[in-house]
């Protein structure tokens, strides 16, 4: 089915085939970037989960490697389920995750490289005396997982912490370790929120508030922010907070409660779940790996043999412009593949239209789009509607004074299908201007059995800033970024027409009265996968 067969993508990273779903345990090790996730080797569901691993010098190019770590032990028998790496100053790697027991109980487990000269790290060991920890009193033994990356106590012990739930309360406990085998758990819990139900996959990391540069997990002083990132099994999407992390409560605050873990913002505004960040110590950057569910039918994933995906790695960043959030920006070796350069300058497109953007192909493509609005409209915009939001919108084809427009990326020929991502700008009753980004599915396709929502939310643009986006596609992804990565919006897409040659590029316009001048650099992307590659061209 050639429809199915282009679904797959040239430059992301995705098993050869079969199901995958969290990132586990990324690391940086002798020269390699290693990276486990979640993998059923029997099918292209959920199920029989294991530890699938490949390497890579960028990245992006990535090596298959056999899977790291089967379920062979009772401690693990139903699953090898999600956990972290914590890298020791002497140089060992202390591998936490969670075991789904014979009976189905959420127990966190150790393992270590089984030789630490292999820079592959083919082998792992399980600690023989196994499980480490096991639900303690007052936890449910199914709400009981995803150990983070341990940090530093000033008093030299390592410390991680652990989702969980009380009732509809998200939590996260606590524990301090000196060897990763035995641990105390302290009183006080990292940080509640009522209402948020289980925390999965929860992540815990300083930023810098003043260093454009990524910090080691143990980095506590007067110059970070710690960010505390939650994976809400109830609404499935990652929520992070800015805060202040007080060492001697082993506690966390939020800088503003009213937009506390699980309320207020979240790394991605599309299909972004299960997240997990490392320090690069090589490059001295924080990285975020997230997973990308697909949105088609389960019976399409049985039939094209695979699902799942993980986006472009990110790097993460306090934002010291507006101070109130971090930016997320894809990881720059991706530019590494990028070839045909093609550049259109300030293309004037006046309310109400949309112009073609002459690239030779459009499915793998990385784009960046900056807009000027025609001052006058900008000046004489009315106040509008004090309540707009993407998502309860209709879309692209909602307009406004001051917008849609934007990019139709994966769009054929008559538009019968497209993929708007587009900023829309009103004026509030206060006077003042608000910009929302976002991604509007509703005709990305002529199939009924996909996911076709309006993604998006608020983007902060301070004054004399012009708008900008980042769009990378490939094939059945998109993400979006919006002023240097503040909003980031991950799309899965399925089109039926506007594939292979078919697939183009326009920018679009959908104002009632402002013109926008938009200046665009677009690049066509070449495989990161050479073997994939040659399938492909001879399949065309
Ligand atoms: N996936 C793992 C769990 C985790 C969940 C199981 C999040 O450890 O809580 O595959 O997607």
């Amino acid at each position: 089915d050639l429809q199915l067969a282009w679904q797959r993508t040239a430059f992301h990273f995705q098993p050869q085939k079969n199901w995958m779903n969290d990132p586990n345990g990324p690391l940086y090790y002798n020269g390699w970037y290693h990276f486990f996730y979640q993998y059923n080797p029997a099918g292209a569901v959920w199920g029989n989960i294991v530890w699938g691993h490949a390497v890579s010098k960028d990245l992006i190019r990535w090596k298959h490697l056999p899977i790291a770590m089967v379920a062979d032990r009772w401690y693990d028998f139903n699953g090898v389920w999600t956990g972290s790496a914590t890298i020791l100053p002497d140089g060992q790697i202390m591998m936490l995750y969670t075991g789904s027991t014979n009976e189905s109980v959420q127990v966190q487990n150790l393992a270590y490289p089984a030789n630490l000269s292999d820079p592959l790290l083919l082998e792992w060991v399980k600690y023989p005396g196994n499980p480490v920890l096991v639900p303690p009193p007052g936890i449910g033994k199914l709400d009981f997982r995803d150990p983070t990356t341990a940090w530093l106590t000033s008093e030299g012990k390592w410390r991680i912490t652990i989702g969980s739930k009380i009732n509809k309360t998200g939590i996260s406990l606590v524990y301090d370790t000196t060897d990763f085998k035995n641990y105390e758990l302290l009183s006080n819990i990292l940080h509640a929120v009522q209402g948020t139900g289980m925390w999965e996959c929860v992540d815990f990391y300083p930023v810098s508030v003043a260093e454009p540069n990524g910090l080691d997990t143990s980095t506590n002083d007067q110059s970070v922010k710690h960010v505390l990132k939650a994976s809400m099994d109830d609404d499935r999407n990652d929520y992070y907070t800015l805060g202040t992390y007080i060492e001697d409560n082993v506690t966390w605050v939020p800088d503003n409660p009213a937009i506390d873990v699980g309320i207020g913002l979240r790394y991605d505004y599309g299909r972004f779940y299960a997240s997990k960040t490392f320090y690069d110590h090589e490059k001295k950057r924080r990285i975020l790996w997230g997973w990308i569910t697909e949105g088609d039918s389960e019976a399409a994933d049985v039939k094209k043999g695979w699902a799942s995906l993980q986006g472009i790695p990110r790097t993460v960043l306090f934002d010291q412009k507006t101070r109130t959030n971090l930016v997320q920006w894809p990881v720059e070796e991706v530019e590494t593949l990028r070839q045909n350069n093609k550049d259109f300058d300030k293309v004037e497109v006046p309310a109400g239209s949309v112009v073609p953007l002459d690239v030779s192909a459009a499915t793998e493509i990385d784009i960046i789009a900056e807009f000027d609005i025609d001052k006058e409209a900008l000046e004489n915009l009315p106040v509008s509607e004090e309540h707009y939001s993407c998502p309860a919108s209709k879309g692209a084809a909602q307009r406004g004074a001051l917008g849609p427009f934007g990019l139709l990326v994966l769009a054929n020929n008559d538009l019968a299908e497209q993929t708007p991502v587009y900023f829309y700008v009103i004026k509030t009753l206060s006077g003042s201007f608000k910009t929302f980004f976002c991604t509007d599915l509703s005709r990305s396709s002529a199939a009924t059995d996909v996911f076709k929502n309006i993604y998006g939310s608020t983007v902060p643009v301070l004054k004399g800033e012009k708008l900008s986006m980042r769009i990378l596609v490939d094939h059945s992804i998109v993400e979006a970024f919006a002023q240097g990565g503040r909003t980031c919006i991950t799309s899965r897409v399925y089109p039926t027409k506007a594939i292979y040659k078919e697939t183009k590029l326009y920018v679009f316009n959908n104002a009632t009265t402002a013109t926008v001048t938009a200046s665009i650099k677009t690049w066509q992307m070449s495989s990161a996968r050479l073997q994939e590659n040659i399938e492909e061209t001879k399949e065309r």
